[in-house]
């Protein structure tokens, strides 16, 4: 699942996709580097992002919803707002990625896919101390029970993702990423969103013996190994904004048998 952005303020893209005509030539590149699904968002939910109305939500992402769409895209919107979802599945979109999981009964109306993610608290104030007994649990326990409803609301495919950044620390994601095998085991597909993320620049930081973060356009290799770790437990798509080189790591553990590299 290739990202687009069309967003002023995105953590890792900001501003590079706001304009509409920039945002439909990046689809169509991450489409040309092997992307399945082209996740179209309007509104930043990194931490501290401010909620965006719903209008501007609307005037960012249908136009370019439709033109990728147009062009025989799969496309998802990434959005919590049930217009905004109403609005983008009209316009061609045929899965809802929801970062706030609340989306079911619109998907189940729609007679569309769902990706249910999971996430502590409000984007606002999220990262200020995530806590939980035990992450895996509760964020199956959340998961689960509200993939259940939609299937039997009639969502024709729902999908469950842990939510990596999206109130929990370091560790907590670290541990989320150590159990996909219990989110597989679901029997739901799973979707995982680790590229360009916070954790990744601190632990990618302490690795190179600074204090200092690396820098979002330095993550690379951390989100290429976590999206790799991600497909060899079961996950079923990874959510990406290198493309080329997660298509890359995919087709390496994947595409290709031990005989063939022989
Ligand atoms: N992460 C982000 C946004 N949407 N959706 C799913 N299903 N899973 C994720 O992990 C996920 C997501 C955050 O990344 P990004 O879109 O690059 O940043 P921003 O929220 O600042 O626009």
């Amino acid at each position: 699942m290739g990202v687009i952005n069309a967003t002023p303020d995105s953590f890792s893209d900001g501003g590079r996709f706001a304009d509409a005509a920039a945002a439909i030539a990046h689809g169509r590149q991450l489409l040309r580097e092997g992307a399945d699904w082209l996740d179209v968002g309007g509104e930043s939910t990194r931490p501290g992002a401010v909620p965006v109305a719903e209008a501007e939500e609307l005037r960012r992402v249908i136009p370019v919803i439709e033109a990728l769409a147009g062009d025989g895209a799969r496309v998802s919107v990434d959005t919590r707002n049930a217009t905004v979802a109403r609005v983008a599945v009209a316009a061609g979109a045929t899965l809802l990625n929801d970062v706030g999981a609340s989306l079911g009964q619109v998907a189940a109306e729609l007679g569309v896919a769902w990706a249910a993610m999971h996430v502590q608290g409000e984007p606002a104030t999220m990262q200020d101390d995530p806590r939980y007994d035990d992450v895996v649990a509760e964020v199956l326990e959340v998961l689960v029970t509200r993939a259940e409803v939609a299937r039997v609301a009639g969502v024709p495919e729902v999908w469950i993702d842990p939510g990596i950044g999206f109130g929990k620390t370091v560790e907590h994601n670290l541990t989320l990423l150590a159990h996909l095998d219990a989110f597989v085991a679901t029997g739901f597909p799973v979707l995982v969103g680790t590229s360009r993320k916070g954790f990744l620049g601190r632990l990618l930081g302490q690795s190179d013996d600074t204090d200092e973060p690396a820098p979002v356009d330095d993550r690379l290799e951390g989100s290429i190994a976590t999206a790799t770790w991600a497909m060899t437990c079961g996950v079923a798509m990874v959510r990406a904004h290198d493309v080329r080189a997660t298509v890359h790591a995919a087709l390496v553990i994947g595409g290709h048998t031990t005989e063939d590299a022989a």
